[in-house]
């Protein structure tokens, strides 16, 4: 089945449940898979690790033959960025500051352009993707989300890319789920595509109870969570 009609038979009351239970989402040739920022720098070793990332890569890496269509991000930060601490004196790491276009949490310096730290993971095992699109270049501004930048105005791109294409639905993996994983579900949902997060293939920094409201966030904007296993794979 595909995913839109999972989505249509879930709204068809009992009948749609059962179906749903019954039947795995297969994603199709107008759906894609988002990996976002699987990255030496959010890797255990790296320059802001997450907890736990290391562990997203072997789900990623069986989800992609699933898939038609992949689209890779990378962080891809200026030296002496907006979002890094190191920018501004007197501030540490996981401090907020404001900037033009809204309160910015202050990072460890990381992925910086063209370092190793900033390259893709090793061991992700993506040979299919089509577009890896870059993030977060802009030295005054953040990107976390993979269609805008945090001015909410600048584009990525990758919503026109999508479009282009004719895809309809997104299914985004990677780190980190309450940064740049949920912006990018949520900008998703606004350019109008389809969104579902795939939750065991991503993982949280957790900063503040970030994670919880995240997820509370994306369900308002309609944001549908599965696990890789709601994936038809084989
Ligand atoms: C991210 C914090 C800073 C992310 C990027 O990929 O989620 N988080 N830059
Ligand atoms: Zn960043």
């Amino acid at each position: 089945k595909s995913a839109a009609a999972l989505g249509l038979m879930s709204g068809l009351g009992s009948f749609g449940l059962s179906a749903f239970a019954a039947g795995k989402i297969k994603p199709g040739s107008k759906a894609a898979l988002i990996v976002v920022d699987v990255q030496n720098c959010f890797l255990d070793g790296g320059t802001l690790a997450v907890k736990g990332g290391n562990e997203v890569i072997p789900v990623i890496n069986g989800l992609a033959p699933a898939f038609e269509n992949i689209v890779v991000t990378q962080d891809w930060h200026t030296a002496g960025h907006a979002s890094f601490a190191s920018t501004y004196s007197g501030k540490k790491p996981f401090e907020t500051t404001k900037l033009n276009y809204g309160t910015q949490v202050l990072w460890p310096d990381h992925c910086v352009q063209g370092t190793e730290d900033a390259a893709l993971g090793k061991e992700l095992k993506v040979p299919t993707a089509q577009l890896i699109i870059r993030k977060g270049f802009h030295k005054e501004m953040d990107s976390y989300s993979a269609f805008e930048e945090a001015d909410h105005k600048t584009a990525t791109g990758l919503a026109g890319y999508l479009k282009a294409r004719g895809i309809k639905t997104v299914f985004v993996t990677g780190l980190a789920t309450d940064f740049c994983v949920a912006w990018t579900a949520m900008d998703a949902r606004k350019a109008g595509f389809e969104a579902y997060v795939i939750e065991d293939a991503t993982r949280g920094i957790d900063l503040n109870g970030s994670l919880a409201a995240a997820w509370k966030q994306m369900s308002a904007k309609g944001v549908k969570r599965i696990q890789s296993a709601d994936i038809q794979t084989a």
